[in-house]
């Protein structure tokens, strides 16, 4: 179908090319020049413009009703949004207000200067008021918008006190949640300890301590080996064996400034941290999140609650809300389930599954082939009784510091696995933002 239609725009800009061909052949047989304008070639001009004026006011018109203010979002369910959206609507009104004004001067000259018998162009080289005006109106009204801005960016973004911190952590493709712990926090980490045992590369002084005594047994049995058969060994062999000790011992430099950085207090922080693939949050709660990447940057998007932050490999940022709706709550809101309501009867026709709201947390930096389904669910409950209850669920079946062999797994418990998977249709849920 798409296909046909963009053979058939092909065509006809084809059989207007020739049309335009056979109107000058036919001007020349006629002795006429084609460059010439005759009176009803300016009014016919005219007539065109304020045909194209009056399609582009109706259709623009009509698409800012129709999609709204914010399609698909709704209202803010964070605390900060309604600033953030206040922004947005001042902003919108700027440009609609410009967009009007001079889209109907431009047209509206254009029609009423078109070329009349007798009627000649004024000219003038300078005029100091026109100058003023058109620079010294936008500078007023930028700044304005830059100054509005600053100030909410800054409020939103000032530290908050005693709030509850979440760490996010970015790799091509997924987000990994850690919560703090009851100490509220997080230990710290470093890229050099991830392993598959510890995806987020949490360090205590136990695990350095590990990795140290790892390393230095492989070095000394790579040696052992090149010390008894090193004759026997091909030279291409053992120049990798070489390779991989110098490795090794590079490595176990690099541990010691961990090392260094621990405490008991910083052990301690860690070994209570949560890993999980679920952003469980409580309504009215202040969070502070703090955001690392693995790879490449990423962009962390809360899209219903108006925040955003990059995630940078080699540093932290932050950025902190506070739900002020609960998933139920934000659920059973009018425009939400007017919204789903469509979505879904159309999706019903499309012969796919219907879809239910979530808060979703996305990546917003076009990361690489699979960036589009990197996507984590976002679940806000009522009462912190609520959260308790999930948040002791994770805590028995976590995985980190038991996968690390920090600490033995609880008795008569099989070894905690991944249990929480990506949502099934992730294709589905982001479609439902996209509209
Ligand atoms: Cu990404």
């Amino acid at each position: 179908m798409k296909f046909l239609i963009v053979i058939i725009i092909v065509l006809v800009i084809i059989a207007l090319a020739q049309l335009m061909k056979v109107y000058e052949l036919s001007s020349r047989l006629r002795n006429k020049d084609e460059e010439e304008m005759t009176k009803g070639d300016t009014k016919f001009n005219a007539g065109m413009l304020l045909l194209f004026y009056l399609a582009l006011m109706i259709s623009s018109t009509w698409m800012f009703f129709y999609y709204g203010p914010r399609p698909g979002l709704g209202v803010s369910a964070s605390e900060h949004g309604a600033d953030v959206d206040y922004l947005y609507d001042a902003n919108w009104i700027i440009i609609l207000i410009v967009f009007y004004l001079t889209q109907t001067l431009l047209f509206g000259f254009a029609i009423k200067y078109q070329k009349k018998k007798g009627r000649k162009a004024v000219f003038f080289a300078h005029s100091t008021k026109l100058e003023l005006v058109w620079t010294v109106i936008p500078a007023v009204v930028l700044a304005g918008i830059i100054i509005g801005g600053l100030m909410v960016w800054n409020k939103i973004t000032t530290p908050y006190e005693n709030a509850t911190v979440i760490e996010l952590y970015a790799k091509q493709f997924d987000w990994t949640a850690r919560y703090a712990g009851e100490d509220n926090t997080l230990g710290n980490s470093d890229f050099k300890v991830i392993e598959s045992a510890n995806p987020l590369g949490v360090v205590t002084s136990d695990l350095v301590k590990a990795k140290n005594e790892a390393w230095q047994k492989d070095i000394e049995a790579l040696k052992l080996v090149i010390a008894e058969e090193g004759d026997l060994i091909p030279d291409e062999k053992l120049a990798e064996m070489k390779g991989k000790i110098e490795r090794l011992e590079r490595q176990i430099v690099r541990l010691k400034p961990l090392m260094k950085a621990q405490s008991a207090e910083s052990d301690k922080a860690a070994m209570d941290d949560v890993i999980v693939k679920e952003l469980y949050l409580v309504k009215g709660v202040q969070y502070e999140f703090k955001f690392r990447s693995r790879d490449v940057i990423h962009s962390a998007l809360f899209p219903h609650f108006r925040a955003q932050m990059n995630c940078v490999p080699g540093m932290e940022t932050r950025f902190s809300f506070k739900p002020v709706y609960s998933t139920e709550e934000f659920k059973n809101l009018p425009e939400t389930v007017e919204h789903y309501k469509a979505i879904n009867e159309q999706r019903v026709i499309d012969g796919k599954e219907e879809v239910e709201f979530e808060y979703l947390l996305l990546c917003n930096k076009i990361c690489g082939s699979s960036h589009y389904n990197m996507q984590m669910k976002i679940t806000v409950v009522e009462t912190q009784a609520e959260f308790d209850a999930w948040y002791a669920e994770q805590k028995k079946t976590k995985v980190f510091p038991v996968s690390a062999g920090l600490v033995e797994a609880p008795q008569g418990e099989t070894a905690p696995v991944d249990t929480t998977a990506m949502p099934v249709d992730t294709m589905a849920v982001a479609a439902v933002i996209a509209n």
